[in-house]
């Protein structure tokens, strides 16, 4: 049964980093003598927001009502100022501000939260609470800070009917019964959250855009969109739709969606006009084409740059976007056929086309050549494409990471992805100089992350599932900070400062991801789930299947050959030397090993151990750690509140469960395969 809304409000978990709880009275001591006071210089709604929020957060943490005016009278306070004609900021360091930067600095008579807008306003703001929560001294208050790439945004997979397609933590906080849902209170809350993390823009309808969805770009929702954007707005959030690329025939009876067509294209030119005459500063449309049965240009025969350009000029006139899927390939491969490969179908639709797109349109990439697996190599699109605004995709929803009944910071991942070297402007091409565009700058550059949130009572259904929202929008906004850095912050943050909390759930949190893949599937060949729901083990589950997603197991061995030489030849997209090292099997990363190549069960590893021995060790130490995770979560018995205490405990108790399915399953499958029993002698099925 649904709680009701009041007491979904109550529950610990549901204010997630943004709790504010009092601080130790030796810290709070000093905050309190500034934040007694603020003075807030400059007006909008965004201004107001971060006033409401300071408000909320001084009296959460100081236990003071700060007094709050709009003239400074050169008393000791707070200075929240917007940098506009009439009021000047004092220093030189704004000017080294973006528009969404911020900088915090003692004065003589207090601490000045300033941007050049009221966005690095809102920012700073949220960095003061954040830093004043986790107790750091006031002295420390001293720097600026600009977001490292200029789109920050969240993917929602929601359907008008209230369902999430990969949503695990309940339904949409948008819409039910294919309507959107008036009372906005809860979206504002996720709003607040989104903007505490400087996230600024959001696509709330699902990339596959489905009969109703379809109309959300109609007279009749796009008042109820606006109302949306209204909310998110006053946090500086865009709205972006996902749209249906035969919306023309769907919608107006057109006999094509061709875009070389002059009356499609006046079609959208108009569109545009309408849903900007509701929306005046929508982000713009978030395209999934001729992917997964999704309509797209190659139905005419045309690219995708043809494709993506004409809705580009359609939006163009009023400073949209067009975000545009490279998540393209052929979903009913034939399983006997081993020349196709899907890892290198995104590279091969797209590099051909790279210059060829307006520069209003932003290809976004998965961080994977195939399909967010545990382990993957990194798209060999980043470093590919030279003169291509590109995002970067990233899936904070778990669907194959445990689907959050499993815990999996995923934050040590995707660090995984931005560190990686290209190449492909010698040493410093990392992915995450490429995404924020350093290395060939363009006019858009960024980050999406497939949301992991619904209507559950605490947001993301298992409460550690949090910290991936969290370490998401922290890492869009500074993909320098590190894996550890971003743990210890949201522990800080929504638990405690106490040093046992933050060292026993950053290091659960840190290790969990390496543990997933421990008892899962082994190095880097991915997959082995049910098909369709994704949860749980079945080594053959995509084996014989139109997917192309094959592991090629048979009684000697397994893993795809991708190498140029006798295989798909996937390894030679990369940039020197990554490509030669994927190529080898004795240089290539053993994590990727079986992603790269086929090998023999009896192979030795660099460890020593044979490969069979090592998916036995592997798959026993899995289940191990994770009986210790519950163990060290034990010990913070009394040290957090009970109700998220138990709750995650319970998590626990079914990730072992379904741990030790993982390692029955997935061992026995390769005992029964390879006829190798284990060197241990342990019991295997
Ligand atoms: O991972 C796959 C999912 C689909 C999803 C698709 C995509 C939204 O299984 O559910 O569809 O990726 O990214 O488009």
């Amino acid at each position: 049964m649904k709680r009701p809304k009041e007491a979904q409000r109550r529950d610990k978990a549901y204010d997630c980093w943004l709790a504010y709880r009092p601080l130790e009275d030796s810290m709070a001591r000093e905050y309190r003598s500034i934040c007694a006071r603020a003075v807030v210089l400059g007006q909008s709604p965004v201004m107001d927001s971060a006033i409401e929020e300071l408000e909320r957060g001084i009296r959460g943490i100081l236990d003071i009502e700060p007094e709050i005016s709009r003239i400074d009278i050169g008393i000791r306070a707070l200075i929240l100022g917007m940098d506009s004609d009439d009021i000047s900021i004092p220093g030189k360091d704004i000017e080294t501000l973006n528009p969404e930067g911020f900088i915090i600095k003692g004065l003589r008579d207090g601490i000045l939260i300033a941007g050049k807008t009221d966005r690095g306003v809102l920012y700073g703001t949220f960095e003061f609470l954040r830093r004043m929560q986790m107790g750091l001294s006031i002295d420390s208050l001293h720097f600026a800070e600009n977001p490292a790439a200029g789109i920050r945004m969240v993917n929602h997979w929601d359907n008008m009917n209230g369902s999430i397609e990969r949503g695990y933590a309940g339904n949409s906080i948008f819409f039910r019964d294919n309507r959107f849902i008036s009372d906005k209170s809860r979206i504002r809350d996720y709003a607040r959250l989104l903007a505490s993390l400087g996230i600024n823009g959001v696509t709330i309808n699902n990339v596959n855009v489905h009969e109703h969805e379809t109309r959300l770009i109609t007279k009749e929702l796009l008042p109820e969109v606006a109302a949306l954007a209204d909310v998110f707005r006053d946090y500086g959030i865009r709205l972006y739709l996902s749209i249906n690329y035969s919306s023309p025939m769907e919608l107006d009876g057109l006999d094509t969606a061709d875009p070389l067509d002059e009356a499609v294209q006046d079609w959208w030119c108009q569109k545009a006009a309408e849903i900007y005459s509701y929306v005046p500063d929508l982000g713009g449309f978030l395209v999934k084409a001729d992917s997964e049965f999704r309509p797209g240009p190659f139905t005419y025969r045309r690219n995708h740059a043809e494709g993506a350009n004409m809705l580009a000029k359609a939006l163009e006139p009023f400073g949209g976007i067009v975000i545009w899927r490279c998540f393209v390939y052929n979903c009913l491969q034939d399983w006997r056929d081993r020349e196709t490969d899907r890892a290198n179908a995104a590279y091969d639709n797209f590099m051909p086309l790279d210059g060829k797109f307006m520069d209003n349109v932003v290809l976004q990439i998965k961080n994977g050549p195939m399909d967010f697996q545990v382990r993957e190599p990194v798209s060999p699109l980043f470093g590919g494409l030279k003169e291509t605004c590109q995002i970067l995709e990233l899936q904070i929803t778990q669907e194959y990471t445990g689907q959050q009944k499993h815990v999996c910071f995923l934050v040590p991942q995707w660090k995984e992805v931005l560190d990686f070297e290209t190449w492909c402007e010698g040493p410093g091409s990392t992915v995450k100089s490429l995404v924020c565009g350093s290395v060939y700058p363009q006019k858009h550059c960024g980050f999406a992350g497939v949301s992991n949130i619904g209507d559950n009572a605490n947001w993301t259904g298992h409460i550690l599932a949090q910290a991936n929202l969290y370490g998401y929008g922290r890492l869009a906004w500074n993909p320098g900070l590190s894996s550890e850095e971003i743990a210890d912050e949201w522990v800080r943050l929504t638990f405690s400062n106490d040093p046992d909390v933050v060292e026993t759930i950053g290091e659960i949190l840190l290790k969990s991801w390496e543990t997933y893949e421990l008892y899962t599937s082994p190095l880097g060949i991915g997959w082995m789930v049910n098909p369709n729901h994704h949860y749980g083990p079945s080594v053959d589950g995509y084996e014989y299947s139109p997917w192309g997603t094959y592991h090629r197991a048979d009684w000697l061995g397994i893993g795809v050959d991708r190498t140029v030489a006798g295989g798909t030849g996937f390894a030679g997209r990369y940039h020197k030397p990554n490509a030669e090292m994927y190529e080898d099997m004795d240089k290539c990363p053993e994590e990727l090993l079986l992603f790269f190549h086929r090998v023999e069960y009896r192979h030795r590893l660099k460890s020593g151990k044979t490969l069979i021995q090592h998916i036995y060790d592997t798959h026993f130490e899995g289940v191990e750690r994770v009986e210790e995770f519950r163990r060290k979560w034990l010990s913070l018995e009394g040290k957090i509140d009970k109700e998220r205490f138990d709750a995650v405990i319970d998590k626990l108790d079914i990730q072992i469960r379904d741990a030790k399915e993982w390692r029955d399953v997935v061992n026995s499958y390769f005992f029964r395969k390879s006829g190798i029993p284990d060197e241990k002698g342990r019991k295997i099925y």
